[in-house]
């Protein structure tokens, strides 16, 4: 994970990101190990916040999306651990990014792979990891709206794109969805929208009021999971778990942030993106965000019945939400290498 402080993101200098933050933190590390970086500025900060048997390590970066900016672990048929580091461009670039400038974030998984001794592929493709979701049996999910998007890979055709993600991420075979969840920042990311709970079964985010926006986006979402066939050549099962009632950015909550040109603003009334589909799968544990909603309980429910074998824990998640992702958005899970 990567420490949130950034006062023209996160409301009230990030302290109360910080502790939600310090809960996602504290909830996977009843499950495996946890590393947080963190700025130099924040070290001691975040040393009393966190748990500690929660590693923190200095590493700069630009704000808190480990998902995004950090490597994309892969693994070869030894068990040799390796990682991809994706170009990275703030979710857009100039072009309708997200902040500028983004150089730190571009260095952290060349960070993260010097820090933890594991082989950096540079891939020469700008893509965050939340764009993408794999099944580990040659399958990958996506959305058209994000990976097409010419602010990501202007130059690149989508039989290229498909070429690198083929070549890197070593898969057969490439779903494309649509669009992504309803106004979220990042441009479609597919972690938001939809998620594999194993090879060959899926979740969707839903809701039944044909009123709203996400309707159509997750009508036409399910009618394209429903002929796709997989790697392995199965159709896949599809689950539905309706999002929670809209959540809008309160007044209190936009005069929090610092408005800083060349930042996305938060404006009082602009709908987030929350889903719970936005969740964190650890070795035995599912770390799944909470929005104080009335479809918190059911949805919990759902995925306790989809992951039997993993203890479900719910984290209030509203804070990170503000910050435009959730808890998927802000981890990065790192196998352990067969030499470890
Ligand atoms: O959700 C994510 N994967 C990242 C969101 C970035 C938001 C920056 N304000």
């Amino acid at each position: 994970m990567l420490w949130p402080e950034r006062p023209d993101n996160w409301r009230l200098g990030a302290v109360l990101a910080q502790r939600a933050f310090a809960q996602v933190a504290a909830a996977i590390a009843r499950f495996e190990p946890v590393m947080v970086g963190v700025s130099a500025r924040q070290w001691l900060n975040a040393r009393r916040l966190l748990p500690p048997h929660v590693r923190v390590v200095e590493l700069s970066s630009n704000d808190a999306w480990v998902r995004d900016c950090g490597p994309t672990f892969v693994v070869d048929d030894r068990g040799g651990l390796r990682g991809v580091d994706w170009g990275f461009n703030a979710w857009g670039g100039l072009q309708g990014g997200l902040y500028f400038p983004w150089d730190q974030d571009a260095l952290v998984a060349r960070k993260i792979l010097e820090i933890e001794r594991a082989d950096r592929y540079a891939a020469p493709l700008v893509l965050e990891g939340g764009s993408i979701h794999v099944d580990g049996q040659g399958t990958l999910i996506t959305t058209e709206e994000c990976l097409l998007n010419p602010n990501r890979n202007p130059g690149l055709s989508r039989a290229e794109i498909e070429g690198y993600l083929r070549e890197y991420l070593n898969v057969e075979k490439i779903i494309w969805l649509g669009q992504g969840v309803y106004n979220d920042e990042t441009g479609g990311h597919v972690d938001n929208l939809c998620c594999f709970v194993q090879p060959g079964v899926v979740l969707l985010t839903w809701t039944d009021d044909p009123d709203d926006p996400q309707y159509a986006i997750s009508r036409d979402a399910l009618e394209r999971l429903s002929v796709a066939l997989d790697a392995q050549g199965r159709r896949l099962e599809v689950h539905t778990i309706h999002q929670p009632n809209p959540v809008l950015i309160t007044e209190e909550e936009a005069a929090g942030v610092d408005a800083i040109e060349g930042t996305l603003p938060r404006r009082a009334g602009d709908r987030l993106a929350a889903s719970y589909v936005n969740f964190y799968i650890a070795n035995g544990g599912v770390i799944a965000p909470l929005f104080d909603d009335p479809h918190d309980e059911p949805a919990l429910a759902t995925l306790r019945e989809l992951f039997p074998d993993r203890e479900v824990v719910g984290v209030p998640a509203h804070e990170i939400l503000l910050g435009g992702g959730n808890i998927h958005c802000i981890t990065q899970q790192q196998p352990l290498a067969a030499s470890v």
